[in-house]
């Protein structure tokens, strides 16, 4: 058996969404190595122009698109023209997604909804959009991009650990109804990634020092340091390819081994 080639992506088209920069871009250039044609989406024009040029500054001819993965209409839109121009998703990539550290009772009721509908509503959309063309093409691939959070809790986090606890609940819904088509749906659950949604966290203090939650994440993260978006990579490839054919509504916890451990003894 070659077994190189089972994690080959040739001839496959992958959607990465919020794929301009941070984790979704890492994970879009390690689909490309492998072989996949890069879809992505963004908000802003301008986000989407300086994401075109990075990719190519990598050597990587993505296909950039304006669509907002809450928007129902948007998404399918966005589906039919991947499907006209590329000839369908075979590996979907739902990245997008963004975090409101709020303690609870300070929180709106409006700022939670903007939380879930982005983290969790925007992938079931996503998803949707792309179910049909995959049972048609008799395979697909779809990864939620989850989190600690998926698992743990933490002060000012309660809408993004909602959120990220039912897309591990959504990944396991959609193996369970979508096994039978050959569809795979998992999830990779990154533990603390420096891009720039974490930099509040790790920003240096006045003095220089570090910040103190970045202290408190090394020290609980039996690797001793934060992950990066290309520890991602060989993870998001895996699940991509028909490597992991049999893997299904699981969750891959890349996180250093952060879920393993209690924390250093005092
Ligand atoms: P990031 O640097 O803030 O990037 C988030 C991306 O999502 C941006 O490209 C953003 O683009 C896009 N986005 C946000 N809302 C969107 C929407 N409604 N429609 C389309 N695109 C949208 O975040 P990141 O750290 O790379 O995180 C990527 C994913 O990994 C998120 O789901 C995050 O929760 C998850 N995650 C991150 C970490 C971490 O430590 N960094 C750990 C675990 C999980 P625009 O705003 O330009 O549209
Ligand atoms: C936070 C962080 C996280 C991480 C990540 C952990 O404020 O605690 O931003 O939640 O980004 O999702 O896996």
């Amino acid at each position: 058996m070659d077994i190189a080639k089972k994690f080959s992506l040739e001839g496959k088209v992958a959607l990465v969404t919020g794929a301009a920069y941070g984790i979704g871009f890492a994970i879009a250039e390690a689909l490309a190595g492998a072989g996949a044609k890069i879809v992505f989406n963004c908000r802003s024009q301008k986000n989407l122009d300086q994401a075109l040029k990075d990719y190519a500054a990598k050597g990587i001819d993505a296909h950039g698109y304006i669509a907002d993965v809450t928007d129902e209409a948007q998404v399918a839109g966005l589906v039919e023209k991947i499907e006209a121009d590329l000839g369908g998703v075979d590996i979907l990539v739902n990245n997008a997604g963004i975090i409101k550290r709020i303690p609870m009772l300070e929180m709106s009721a409006e700022e939670f909804r903007q939380v879930v509908d982005i983290d969790l509503t925007g992938p079931f959309i996503c998803a949707k959009a792309v179910i049909p063309g995959m049972i048609k093409k008799g395979h697909g691939k779809i990864i939620n991009i989850c989190s600690m959070m998926s698992e743990l809790g933490r002060e000012t986090v309660s809408a993004y650990a909602a959120a990220k606890g039912g897309l591990k609940m959504l990944t396991r819904n959609i193996c369970s109804e979508y096994g039978e088509a050959n569809i795979q749906c998992n999830g990779i659950g990154p533990g603390y990634i420096a891009t720039p949604q974490t930099e509040p966290l790790r920003q240096r203090q006045p003095d220089g020092s570090r910040h103190p939650f970045d202290q408190f994440i090394i020290a609980k993260t039996p690797a001793g340091r934060w992950g990066t978006a290309e520890d991602l990579m060989g993870p998001a490839v895996f699940l991509a390819s028909e490597a992991s054919d049999f893997v299904n509504g699981h969750i891959l916890y890349v996180d250093g081994g952060i879920l393993a451990y209690i924390g250093k003894q005092p």
